[in-house]
């Protein structure tokens, strides 16, 4: 039975304009939690010099960060109510990262299915940082004892490993319960968006083609076209939720749909049993529309004053420091740096 008091940990990279699945998956549930436990929402910008799609220009990475943030407030993220930060700014979260690297073993890292998706026949050329990536992910939560990371499903494996790192260390060090197993929330009809041009693979923002996704900053028209180009199969929407087996693309939107209204997919096909696609994606466009435009709205109005982004970002920071700090401080003493 853990004695940790419940505190929220989830992070984005910015590597591109955030997309509907991120909003889904996560954001929209970060909001939520907002108002019952502690959070805490970190840009992870250490992240982001992972990949050569990440930003080799030092310019672009930090409007890239700021834009971010700008996504995550005008997604509902409150500064006042949660700790809002870019992660290169608290330097625990890498000297914890280290010290992870020699706990974490080799071939849990082998196993990690993302490492070989983003990677594919090119492993070889991969930088060292795409591979541990997940050990600074752990780095990441455990800095602050976090007990809920809210993330898209894509990210269960990787909280799977802060478990199996939090218990050895634990274990190693003969100290108990001192850190938590973290817990993955993993909820709604969103957890898994998937491309609208192919729906096996996930919505992402390294897609190469913009017709995958719908980007936060996507306009109305945009939004509607992306929509209306979506791959579907040529057959109504059935009239049960099985109907939707095996039909990759249909089921996608119909998550998508009910993930933005907030209700069971059983409703919208309910609602839309018998019609075809063509009128369903006018309908899904216009709830798209609807939630996604207001979001483009504030980020715009947010991103004409950069130095107030870095500002929340800088107050941010500060007050995560305030937690990592006393927290490393004990970690270091447990692994002997300090007497
Ligand atoms: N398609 C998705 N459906 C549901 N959730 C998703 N997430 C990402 N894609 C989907 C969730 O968004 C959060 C942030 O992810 P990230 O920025 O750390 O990077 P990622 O998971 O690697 O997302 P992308 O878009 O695929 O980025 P790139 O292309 O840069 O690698 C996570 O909680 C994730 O689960």
């Amino acid at each position: 039975m853990t004695t940790h008091p419940q505190l929220v940990l989830s992070g984005m990279q910015p590597t591109n304009v955030l997309h509907l699945g991120n909003y889904l998956g996560a954001l929209k549930n970060w909001v939520k939690l907002q108002d019952e436990m502690p959070c805490l929402y970190c840009v992870v910008d250490m992240h982001a010099i992972t990949q050569d799609t990440g930003y080799r220009h030092p310019k672009e990475l930090a409007a890239a960060t700021r834009e971010v943030t700008a996504a995550y407030i005008a997604s509902g993220v409150d500064p006042k109510k949660s700790v809002l930060f870019n992660q290169s700014r608290v330097p625990e979260h890498a000297e914890l990262a280290w010290i992870f690297n020699c706990v974490a073993r080799l071939g849990w890292l082998g196993r990690m299915t993302q490492f070989k998706e983003k990677t594919g026949k090119h492993k070889e050329r991969a930088s060292v940082g795409l591979y541990t990536y997940p050990v600074l992910q752990v780095a990441d939560i455990l800095v602050y004892k976090a007990t809920h990371v809210p993330v898209g499903e894509d990210q269960r494996q990787h909280l799977e490993l802060s478990r199996d790192i939090a218990q050895k260390f634990n274990s190693d060090y003969d100290t108990p319960d001192f850190f938590p197993l973290p817990e993955p929330v993993i909820m709604g009809a969103g957890t898994r968006v998937m491309s609208l041009r192919d729906g096996t693979k996930k919505m992402s923002k390294s897609d190469e083609s913009d017709y995958s996704r719908i980007n936060l900053t996507d306009d109305a028209d945009t939004i509607s076209q992306k929509i209306r180009k979506a791959r579907t199969d040529p057959n109504p929407l059935p009239d049960f939720e099985k109907g939707l087996e095996g039909r990759a693309e249909a089921e996608n939107l119909v998550n998508i749909y009910a993930a933005l209204l907030g209700k069971p997919k059983s409703e919208v096909i309910a609602a839309f049993a018998g019609k075809q696609f063509s009128e369903f994606k006018n309908a899904l466009a216009d709830l798209a529309v609807t939630t996604l435009t207001p979001i483009a709205a504030e980020m715009r109005r947010l991103l004409a004053d950069p130095a107030e982004i870095d500002l929340i970002l800088q107050a941010g920071a500060e007050k995560a420091r305030g937690i990592a700090g006393p927290i490393m401080a004990d970690v270091k003493r447990i692994v002997g740096f300090v007497a």
